[in-house]
């Protein structure tokens, strides 16, 4: 018989299962370069060493009014972006939100949890409050709780995000602090994960503001879907600064992304990208940029276009990964309604 406490003896189950990852993204459009770069790249890397799930979050969706039609065609094609980018279901768990109802149970409890002043400080629920005046709805307030719930449900330990999103990782970490003091050692604590370069790009007609599936401007955004014609297009009328030379500097956020987006689609350095083009004009430097995305982007398409024909094959995947992460998630959320003390008739 081991002499081991139960704490150590679930800790020590804890540190022999393999580290999970976690990370989730809206059905609500068609996704974009900025979701391949700073997250889908990510995911495809981790799911080799990590407990994966990958999550089509149609609940977060809803926060922003959808078609219905329109948001279980997104579901689907996004559940289909995230294999045609390298996503291995032999891997990775993969699943729609709505289908895992301990989503929505463990964020009502951690709604108690956490601050009002705190939910309000966060900068997506401002900048969305700008965005959609005519619908401020309090899902847009307590959507980082509901994301602190995906998160938490899986014991995760890296949530692989693009930089916009660190700041609902701060607070979702200090969510599961706070539930923890509060009783004893429920949640892991995760880490973001956001990748070096590549963690925020930008919007192409306005290089301070990052590049969004959302934005009215269809021109702003690189969208996975788009034809190679309509990429060297938006490359070619891409907003660029009053400067000639090509460098990559921050004060001149158009050229700094376009040179970003080169040495991510290329893999040549930064420093080879300015010494290329050093004595070079926009033109040539955007036809680079083009060819570079046009590569970058189109097998993705094409796979994604052959994914998202089999529907019956894309079916079998989502409800096998919604069974898979039901049961995962169905045991710390009986955790938690067991500390905050809910009655159960199996106890
Ligand atoms: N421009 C970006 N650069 C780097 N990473 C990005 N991500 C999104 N845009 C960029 C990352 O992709 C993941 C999925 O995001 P999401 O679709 O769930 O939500 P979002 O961040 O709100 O994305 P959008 O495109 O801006 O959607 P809308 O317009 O619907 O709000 C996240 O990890 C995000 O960081």
């Amino acid at each position: 018989m081991s002499d081991s406490t139960p704490q150590q003896s679930a800790s020590n189950q804890a540190a022999e299962r393999k580290p999970v990852v976690f990370s989730g993204v809206q059905p609500s459009g068609t996704l974009t370069l900025g979701t391949m770069i700073g997250a889908l790249n990510n995911w495809v890397y981790l799911q080799d060493t990590y407990d994966s799930f990958f999550c089509v979050v149609d609940m977060h969706a809803i926060t922003v009014r959808q078609k219905p039609a329109d948001l279980r065609k997104a579901t689907l094609d996004c559940a289909a972006i995230f294999l045609a980018a390298g996503v291995d279901p032999q891997k990775s768990v993969v699943f729609v939100q709505s289908h895992v109802p301990a989503h929505a149970e463990l964020a009502w409890v951690l709604n108690s949890f956490t601050g009002y002043g705190e939910a309000g400080r966060m900068t997506q629920f401002k900048e969305k409050c700008a965005q959609h005046e005519d619908n401020v709805n309090v899902g847009l307030f307590t959507y980082p709780i509901l994301m602190a719930a995906d998160i938490l449900l899986y014991q995760t330990q890296l949530v692989p995000v693009g930089d916009d999103q660190k700041q609902h990782l701060e607070l979702c970490r200090d969510i599961a602090q706070r539930f923890n003091n509060a009783y004893s050692p429920t949640f892991r604590i995760p880490d973001p994960y956001i990748p070096k370069t590549g963690g925020r790009i930008m919007s192409l007609q306005d290089p301070t503001k990052k590049m969004s599936k959302s934005d009215p401007n269809q021109g702003a955004t690189i969208f996975l879907t788009d034809t190679d014609e309509q990429i060297r297009n938006k490359i070619k009328r891409a907003v660029t600064d009053s400067g000639s030379d090509i460098r990559y500097d921050e004060s001149r956020p158009g050229i700094a992304n376009l040179v970003e987006l080169l040495h991510i689609a290329s893999g040549e350095s930064i420093a080879a990208i300015e010494q290329r083009f050093e004595s070079k004009g926009y033109g040539e430097f955007k036809s680079a940029v083009a060819d570079a995305m046009v590569d970058f982007v189109a097998p993705l398409r094409n796979r994604f276009v052959a994914i998202r024909e089999d529907v019956p094959e894309l079916t079998r995947i989502l409800k096998d990964g919604a069974e898979k992460a039901d049961r995962v998630a169905r045991r710390t959320l009986r955790t938690v309604y067991r500390k905050v003390g809910f009655w159960s008739a199996d106890q």
